[in-house]
């Protein structure tokens, strides 16, 4: 493992952070030394307490008040700090300062965050990711605050409050916590065609993440970038990850919600201690104004996309986050992302999602942070100069000097001081608009379908099947039968088997889409795709594995082989995973030559969703030792069913009796993959350095969806 390697980047800001001497004496918020921080002043040593005292007041004040309200929707996030740097300027696209010269790296903090539990919520839920990413560029701040999903629930801002109530716990109970399978989200989604698309995304893998270091992120919106000439051209905005895109089991994620809440905030952490800095590279899809119409899809309809087979992906930059925060509260949860923060080069589209969310999350601040001046703590101020004349409101903490904060003016300096609006700073596209006040929608929005099933037709066999499970499970948490049948009548419009699957598995009546298409509020303009499947939809496949960081547990116990898999895991960490023995007790076990094996966790204190794969090692004692106590064969059994990439040596493998694996397998050849990412191997092979390469190449493929009889396996 390569040492830390802290790199000191992020906005200058941090410089100015609050350093205190340990060491000097405790003080009040008023620079009063503080003779006793145990004992509250008192009316003798039994007597009642004092009102004078004044320190123990300020104490309970400030901590009364530290808490402030959680963000109403991605409450639950986790940040880091990184830069960004292009791969060659980009300047016949956009004007955008940070898009011209490949020798700058822009300071950037990043918040991943999932949508609908509350702060103190788990991190693996099924749910999308938000992935909000502030550039302090020296033209001004620009938030990206996209998805890890690339199209939305609903077509226009004045939904959002109805979608979110619907999807939020229950009023009268607050129930769920974090989940979307309950009767309120299913009602208002099943008179809402327009998520089906949407629906698709969040019932796939993409919804459960394995960390947010292996998910994409895009922007959703179309946007336009502008050119120095003022010529724009749509954009749509992609973050690929250099780990490749991966994710859980959904039984995994919810045991891992439960043994450990916090690990996708703790596997972004610890990464970045480490000194394995997580990469993104920045793609651009870029649409010619005029030519959209060719592509067959309005891309104003944020339950859209442009599918990478028709307009490619243009690589232009890549992202490193490097840094942990220093102080959760004063960076994490006050950063405040907004989408309205634009600099020159980068403007709006005319998407009325986009467009009402540009009120929406300063507003959301405000209440958040309670004063306008939420823009100028040191995780949100820009990095670029600044001058404007906002002035006053609650906890300024600037003193401004001036006596001119106004514009025009002479006094300021003597001379006029006059902003030019015409060439200088942000301009706005020039756009001529094309009506009147309407309250309606283009008949083009009418069209919920078409890339619904198109996700489903680019799925692979296990990724459907993941998708069928994922309805099932959701609707089977839903009370109402007339939710449930109205979901799937819908579903037949995507495609009928899937509809039928799902209903077959909820015992409900067969997918009716006559009846879904006669609802009120069912609208379908069917549009004619280009393309029948489009691979790019599918996480299988797509990017080129790299393992590094993954985490493999070798099961040991007293009388362990340790001489045949010392070169296995020699060669495992060299190529950057990270083994960790586990057994019955923490300390040590002793191996079968008679030397000691330091245990790093117990079956008692870790689980095997912790964990990305599992080293089974021979030793006639430890095998029998382990085949004797339920939770390692649960351990065993669990990542086998997690699909999960598994290498037993000698008697080892009698962990995976159960499923009808035996040492009889390896007598014959000495090595073998009797199932996809199962390696039984003999203790000869692992001494001579020929098992690692098989193991590596099972964890290359990260999970083995495609294991049969996965349901008859009992963990
Ligand atoms: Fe948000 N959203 N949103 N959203 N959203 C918020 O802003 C809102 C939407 C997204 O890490 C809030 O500061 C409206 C789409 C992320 O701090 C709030 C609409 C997308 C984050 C808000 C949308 C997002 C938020 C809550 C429909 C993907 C977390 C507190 C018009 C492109 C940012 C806050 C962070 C947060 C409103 C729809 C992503 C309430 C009104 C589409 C990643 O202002």
């Amino acid at each position: 493992m390569s040492p830390p390697r802290r790199k000191d980047s992020g906005p200058k800001f941090q410089s100015e952070s609050v350093k205190t001497d340990i060491r000097s004496p405790l003080t009040t918020a008023q620079g009063v030394q503080i003779p006793d921080n145990h004992h509250s002043l008192k009316a003798g040593p039994r007597g009642p307490t004092l009102m004078q005292d004044f320190i123990l007041r300020e104490k309970l004040m400030h901590f009364d008040h530290e808490r402030i309200p959680e963000r109403v929707v991605h409450a639950r996030g986790a940040a880091a700090h990184g830069y960004f740097k292009l791969y060659k300027p980009l300047s016949q696209f956009s004007s955008a300062g940070f898009l011209q010269d490949p020798a700058v790296e822009t300071p950037v903090f990043v918040r991943f965050s999932t949508a609908v539990g509350s702060r103190g919520s788990a991190d693996t839920v099924r749910d999308v990711r938000g992935f909000s990413v502030k550039f302090y560029t020296q033209q001004g701040n620009y938030d990206l605050v996209g998805n890890n999903m690339p199209v939305y629930f609903i077509q226009d801002a004045i939904k959002f409050p109805d979608l979110m109530h619907a999807l939020k716990p229950e009023p009268q109970h607050e129930m769920p916590q974090a989940s979307s399978a309950h009767d309120t989200f299913w009602d208002f989604v099943s008179l809402m065609p327009e998520s089906t698309h949407m629906l698709m995304w969040l019932m796939s893998d993409r919804a459960i993440p394995r960390s947010y270091r292996m998910m994409e992120g895009f922007g959703v919106h179309t946007f336009r970038l502008v050119n120095p000439h003022g010529q724009s051209c749509f954009v749509k905005f992609h973050w690929k990850p250099k780990l490749g895109l991966h994710s859980m089991a959904w039984d995994e994620a919810q045991k891992m919600a439960g043994q450990d809440p916090d690990f996708h905030r703790r596997d972004l952490w610890d990464a970045i201690e480490s000194g394995h800095f997580p990469e993104w590279e920045l793609g651009v899809q870029l649409v010619e104004m005029g030519k959209e119409a060719e592509l067959g899809i309005d891309l104003l309809d944020a339950t859209k996309l442009i599918p990478e087979e028709l307009v490619p992906i243009l690589p232009i930059g890549r992202m490193v986050l490097n840094r942990n925060p220093d102080d959760f509260f004063a960076e994490t949860e006050q950063v405040a992302f907004n989408p309205g923060h634009l600099v020159p080069g980068i403007d709006f589209s005319n998407d009325p999602l986009l467009l009402g969310r540009l009120f929406s999350y300063a507003d959301s601040q405000l209440s958040r942070m309670g004063s306008p001046n939420f823009q100028a703590l040191p995780i949100n101020r820009p990095a670029c100069p600044m001058h404007h004349f906002l002035r006053g409101g609650q906890l300024q903490a600037s003193v401004h000097r001036e006596r001119a904060a106004y514009e025009p003016n002479t006094l300021a300096s003597g001379t006029e001081f006059r902003v030019d609006g015409a060439t200088q700073g942000f301009q706005s596209c020039p756009d001529v608009l094309e009506s009147g006040k309407l309250r309606q929608q283009s008949a083009s929005f009418d069209e919920h379908f078409s890339q619904a099933t198109l996700f489903w037709n680019s799925q692979s066999q296990a990724e459907k099947d993941h998708v069928v499970a994922a309805f099932c499970f959701e609707l089977s948490k839903v009370k109402s039968k007339e939710i449930r049948q109205r979901t799937v009548d819908n579903l037949a419009h995507v495609d009928m088997k899937l509809a039928s699957r799902v209903a077959a598995q909820l015992g409900i009546d067969a997918p009716n889409a006559v009846a879904a298409a006669g609802r009120l509020g069912f609208k379908h303009h069917k549009m004619q795709s280009q393309l029948q499947e489009a691979p790019s939809l599918s996480m299988i496949g797509r990017y080129k594995p790299d393992i590094s960081t993954r985490k493999v547990a070798v099961l040991a116990a007293n009388g362990v082989d340790m001489i045949a898999i010392k070169r296995v895991i020699q060669e495992l960490t060299d190529a950057g995973l990270q083994c960790k023995v586990v057994a019955p007790q923490l300390g040590h076990v002793g191996t079968a030559s008679g030397r000691t094996l330091a245990v790093d966790f117990s079956f008692g204190n870790t689980s095997s969703v912790m964990f990305d794969a599992v080293l089974l090692p021979g030793g006639v004692a430890c095998a029998d030792a382990l085949c004797r106590l339920g939770a390692a064969l649960h351990f065993a059994l669990e990542a086998y069913k997690h699909c999960k990439p598994i290498c037993a040596i000698n008697e080892g493998v009698l962990l995976l009796g159960s499923l009808g694996f035996s040492q009889s397998q390896q007598k014959d050849t000495a090595l073998t993959v009797p199932t996809p990412g199962v390696v039984i191997a003999d203790s000869q092979k692992a001494i001579e350095g020929q098992i690692s390469q098989t193991f590596i190449e099972a964890m290359l493929e990260h999970r083995h969806w495609d294991r049969v009889n996965l349901d008859s396996v009992p963990a």
